[in-house]
């Protein structure tokens, strides 16, 4: 699988590139990740300038649509076949699990990365991208959600991850996904806690029986929307909170 990622701030992602599963993984050729910088495609004037004033007002800087439009194309141009564009924006659709699993089975991703206030809205209409979202939160650009996206996808490339996860991530993605159970490794005592005793009995039923009951308790607890029926979502969690509360202070009912 082979990322474009076209942003002004390549060297954001050098730490990121070189360590841990995603070095090992472009090691084996299983993952190509190329990082293209916008400002080599600005004017060749002497402060390079991308970014310009918003029209009709308004506070920040807009990346222009000329050196986007011709960045994308040259490095398009260069490759053979489908190129897939996404970019990053507060205005996107909302990243999640079923959407990793799609961009996993592409061949290539384009990922264009803004700054200051965004891009001009004619970058959106020409190129025709993706627009994707990490979340509800405002960022000061797009490299780090680029990072969230490259993340989540390449553990889903064939060969990344060892088999083993790949069970667990076709389960979440599928919908019906609790939140994982309490899991615990030596030593079996610190500071007074403890590890369950169920886990150190060696019944293995009993334990997959803890687990369920404990990633029912956690997703009912924390995310009630995981369940489905997002109407009953405040009111089941007020339910939820008073019965914490009787349980954790009895006396003030
Ligand atoms: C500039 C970004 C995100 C890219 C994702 C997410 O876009 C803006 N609009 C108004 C003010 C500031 C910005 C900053 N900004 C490029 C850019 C934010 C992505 C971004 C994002 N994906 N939050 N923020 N979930």
């Amino acid at each position: 699988m082979r990322f474009d990622i076209i942003t002004l701030f390549p060297a954001i992602f050098d730490g990121y590139l070189t360590q841990g599963l995603l070095s090992k993984a472009i090691q084996r050729d299983l993952v190509e990740i190329h990082r293209h910088n916008l400002r080599d495609w600005a004017p060749p004037t002497p402060h390079r300038p991308v970014d310009d004033k918003p029209f009709g007002g308004g506070p920040g800087m807009l990346i222009q649509v000329e050196p986007t439009v011709r960045c994308v194309e040259a490095v398009e141009a260069s490759l053979p076949g489908e190129s897939n564009r996404v970019v990053l924006t507060p205005q996107g659709k909302r990243f999640d699990q079923p959407m990793a699993e799609d961009f996993a089975n592409r061949d290539r991703l384009l990922l264009l990365c803004g700054r200051y206030e965004g891009f001009d809205q004619r970058v959106m209409d020409i190129l025709q991208p993706q627009e994707v979202s990490i979340g509800d939160f405002v960022l000061n650009g797009g490299e780090v959600a680029a990072m969230v996206i490259i993340d989540a996808v390449i553990r889903l490339v064939p060969g990344v991850l060892g088999d083993e996860q790949s069970n667990i991530d076709d389960s979440f993605s599928r919908g019906n996904r609790l939140l994982e159970f309490p899991q615990y490794t030596r030593p079996r005592e610190f500071r007074g806690h403890t590890v369950p005793d169920v886990l150190l009995g060696g019944d293995h039923a009993a334990i997959a029986r803890w687990r369920a009951e404990q990633s029912r308790r956690r997703t009912l607890q924390r995310r009630r929307d995981l369940l489905g029926d997002p109407q009953n979502l405040e009111i089941d969690n007020l339910e939820i909170d008073l019965n914490q509360t009787k349980r954790n202070h009895p006396k003030s009912e």
